[in-house]
């Protein structure tokens, strides 16, 4: 097992639903730490490198247009396991067919406005905190309670 780093994304219908906040408790619920978070606009450009796996796909205009047509709230969430654990906890890409208790399960019923977006691997999530995020604006601090968290051998 390791700490692992991964970037998840408020999408607009997220911020737009105002739903940050129930996501981000979510997340802190969970155990997670937040070590990063911002708010911006995504530009095409940024959007033809977050999805470079789509751009060639007929969904990709639409999807561009979505990502880009209001503010996302950016965060690289810290725990054991990270990368997996959000991916749970989102649920799967679908709102419709996502199970109830996840985040797009419990608040979504669109495969286009699935309200999150977090990192499918170790190596994506690497790329993309590189992405969203300056080393210095990364908070590297250790929570008082990661002791009540995880165990030291599930770092
Ligand atoms: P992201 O990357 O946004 O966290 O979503 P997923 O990892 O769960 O899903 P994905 O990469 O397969 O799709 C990326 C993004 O495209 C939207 N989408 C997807 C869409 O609008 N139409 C489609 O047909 C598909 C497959 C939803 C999420």
């Amino acid at each position: 097992m390791a700490v692992e780093r991964t970037l998840i994304l408020v999408k607009p219908d997220g911020v737009q639903r105002r739903l940050t906040g129930r996501v981000i408790s979510r997340i802190e619920d969970k155990g997670l730490q937040i070590v990063a978070m911002k708010m911006l606009r995504i530009t095409p450009e940024l959007s033809r490198k977050h999805y470079a796996e789509h751009v060639s796909k007929p969904f990709y205009p639409d999807l561009e247009a979505f990502i880009t047509s209001g503010p996302v709230v950016a965060m690289i969430v810290q725990g054991p396991e990270a990368v997996g654990v959000m991916r749970t906890l989102m649920g799967q890409t679908n709102g419709r067919t996502s199970t109830p208790g996840t985040i797009r399960g419990d608040f979504g019923v669109s495969r286009q406005m699935n309200l999150i977006h977090g990192s499918d691997s170790v190596e994506s999530a690497g790329r993309e905190i590189s992405v969203y995020f300056r080393d210095n604006e990364i908070c590297d601090y250790t929570s008082v309670l990661t002791g009540q968290c995880w165990a030291p051998e599930e770092a």
